[in-house]
């Protein structure tokens, strides 16, 4: 039976946060997020809500109640996820044609639903609940249900617009799920975009810069130890007198669990999701022509 401490533990570790980011994010020390999930010590009522609201699930789940598959999946993510899990593929595509033939566009179809279901089975692998063998049929279901939906993205696009970016997953990083979802919504934006997957090493991913100078670099990161990665990247890209006018964007969960990282490590920005990359994208060639 799951308790407090289990659930904090289980839901931190699924956001992909070390217990310093949750104390940040709540506005409380690290050494209390840790004394929660040793038992040593037990929220006060508002801070228990302010946990509740920020991983967003009842004070029922948090305190351990129900199976922890009962967690709350809004709607169409419930239902995808539970298709998946279920081993039903089909179901699952015809589950997002369905919706985006009901008007639901593609970018939502990724943040509110294909998004959502692959955090929450990260959830469920870190606690046990999902083997190897699930995690990788859910994930392949998915990329091959996003390569469905790309002739709808293609078609909804906006005019080219003479952008260019290209976009990986930087050397030692196997997550490449989210800086496609990143690169299919720049290139609805009507952005040119090559996407080059995940695990690039420096000495290809220059000799592609190279081919021909992206307005904007795209790098993803999931894991905090892929970060060192990026920062070895980007001082290289800034020593190529070619590359001078490339900006470079990250992300990932690397970077959204640490604020500041992009930062230090010397990128252009950051932003927590595809749609706002988007957006971040746009601003940064902005600023760069004017
Ligand atoms: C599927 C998966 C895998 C697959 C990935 C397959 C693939 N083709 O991508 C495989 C099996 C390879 C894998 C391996 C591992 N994984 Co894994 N994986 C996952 C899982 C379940 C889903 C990942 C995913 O696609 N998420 C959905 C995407 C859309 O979300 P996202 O990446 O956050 O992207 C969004 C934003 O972050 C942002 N974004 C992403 N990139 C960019 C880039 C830019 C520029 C910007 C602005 C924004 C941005 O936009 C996206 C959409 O809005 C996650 C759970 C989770 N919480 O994500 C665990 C997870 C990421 N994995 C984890 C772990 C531990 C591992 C392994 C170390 C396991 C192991 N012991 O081997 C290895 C590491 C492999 C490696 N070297 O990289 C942990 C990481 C915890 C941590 N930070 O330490 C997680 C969180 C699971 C967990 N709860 O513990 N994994």
């Amino acid at each position: 039976m799951a308790d407090f401490a289990s659930r904090l533990r289980v839901l931190r570790t699924g956001r992909a946060l070390r217990q310093r980011d949750l104390a940040e994010s709540l506005g409380i020390a690290q050494t209390t997020v840790a004394n929660y999930e040793r038992k040593v010590r037990f929220p006060d009522e508002p801070t228990l809500l302010r946990i509740a609201d920020y991983f967003g699930v009842s004070l029922d789940y948090l305190m351990g109640r129900g199976e922890s598959e009962t967690r709350p999946l809004e709607g169409l993510a419930r239902s995808y996820f539970d298709l998946l899990r279920g081993g039903d593929r089909s179901g699952a595509l015809a589950l997002a044609e369905g919706a985006a033939a009901r008007g639901l566009g593609v970018a939502e179809i990724y943040l509110r639903v294909l998004t959502p279901a692959l955090w929450e089975l990260g959830r469920l692998w870190a606690e046990g609940h999902i083997d190897v063998g699930e995690e990788h049929f859910f994930t392949e279901s998915t990329q091959l249900i996003m390569s469905q939906l790309y002739p709808r993205l293609a078609a909804s696009a906006r005019p080219r617009r003479g952008l260019r970016c290209v976009g990986f997953s930087v050397w030692g990083e196997s997550h490449v799920l989210g800086g496609r979802m990143v690169m299919d919504l720049l290139e609805m934006d009507g952005w040119d975009t090559s996407f080059l997957g995940g695990n690039l090493s420096i000495r290809h991913a220059l000799r592609e810069l190279h081919r021909q100078p992206p307005d904007v670099l795209v790098l993803s990161a999931s894991l905090h130890q892929h970060v060192s990665a990026a920062e070895d990247l980007i001082r290289t890209v800034r020593n190529e007198r070619e590359l001078e006018s490339t900006r470079i964007l990250v992300g990932g969960q690397a970077f959204s669990s640490t604020p500041g990282l992009w930062r230090d490590i010397g990128a252009d920005a950051t932003a927590p999701d595809a749609e706002q990359a988007m957006l971040e994208a746009g601003r940064l060639v902005d600023r760069s022509r004017a």
